[in-house]
């Protein structure tokens, strides 16, 4: 059905390299379930629990869970959403003024969206339908609900004899008030990248170098996990560097070359956690290091 993250001059001067990042990760959801009574089915299936989920892209989903494990090839389900949070307009189906609803089976489902007194049936939509081990699962991106923040929803399913004719329906909730959903908007976490600082003393050539930087969580959790990225190198020549997650704090580790003497070491930090990360450098800040290599 589905339509649906320097070295030395000759004088030694060292350049200091910093990144930062924002990071956008989930934060809590309206996650919603009720139940509904057994029995009240007739020949339908009997829903008995259901259940309203939603992610940070505006996915919806709705699980029904049903007494029938197979679904009637002729049994079928709708859910209907008041979206401007008012009987009275929309679709009147049991008390829900519905300006959208979704007809789903075992296999897919189709949008309709009513104005007025017209009801549109999109072919091609988010909207998809399946149904397991006695539960349907219905999924829809809320941009095809009129990017509603809210609405209130019905669910039911529908019995009918091959031809048409419903025999018997269950509806979830059983009457108004209809529950109001809310679709909560991601929390958006940010890092923040302290300015990298040698760990203990300059670079030196030949020798283990290791810069440190001390990260803070804006939802203050403390930052112990993640992925540290670092970029280094020495005059131009890239340098390999190690990222490390160290509790409120990320490393870079590196062996800075015998021949990075009197060149310019330099390099970049960049911190991530859980979700999409987005990186910022700040143009690295001279220092003088009168020997060997640079300070990151
Ligand atoms: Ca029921
Ligand atoms: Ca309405």
């Amino acid at each position: 059905m589905s339509n649906r993250s320097r070295l030395i001059g000759p004088r030694g001067v060292s350049a200091l390299a910093v990144a930062f990042l924002l990071i956008a990760v989930p934060g809590a959801l309206a996650d919603q379930s009720f139940t509904d009574p057994t029995g009240d089915a007739g020949s339908a299936p009997d829903i008995g629990a259901v259940s309203a989920t939603n992610d940070p892209a505006g996915n919806i989903t709705l699980t029904i869970a049903t007494n029938e494990p197979q679904l009637d090839p002729n049994a079928a389900f709708f859910a209907y959403f008041d979206t401007d949070s008012n009987g009275a307009t929309g679709l009147q189906e049991a008390g829900i003024g519905a300006e959208y609803f979704l007809l789903a089976d075992a296999t897919g489902a189709i949008l309709a969206e009513v104005q007025g007194n017209v009801i549109f049936v999109h072919l091609t939509s988010t909207a998809t339908a399946g149904y397991s081990a006695g539960t349907e699962t219905i999924r829809v991106n809320r941009s095809d609900l009129g990017d509603a923040s809210s609405f209130r929803f019905l669910v039911e399913s529908d019995q009918d004899d091959g031809n048409g004719n419903t025999l018997a329906t269950d509806k979830a909730s059983d009457g108004p008030p209809y529950p109001e959903y809310s679709l909560t908007q991601a929390v958006a976490l940010t890092l923040s990248v302290a300015r990298p600082a040698p760990l203990k003393g300059k670079p030196v050539a030949g020798k283990p170098f290791v810069v440190a930087a001390t990260v803070t969580r804006s939802d203050g959790a403390a930052f112990t996990s993640g992925v540290v990225s670092c970029k280094a190198r020495v005059g131009t020549k890239s340098l390999r560097a190690a990222g490390l997650v160290r509790p409120g704090s990320a490393r870079c580790s590196m062996r800075v070359p015998k021949s990075a003497k009197g060149k310019l070491l330099r390099g970049t930090m960049s911190v991530s956690t859980s979700g999409a990360a987005a990186a910022n450098e700040r143009t690295p800040s001279a220092s003088r290091n009168g020997g060997v290599a640079g300070v990151w």
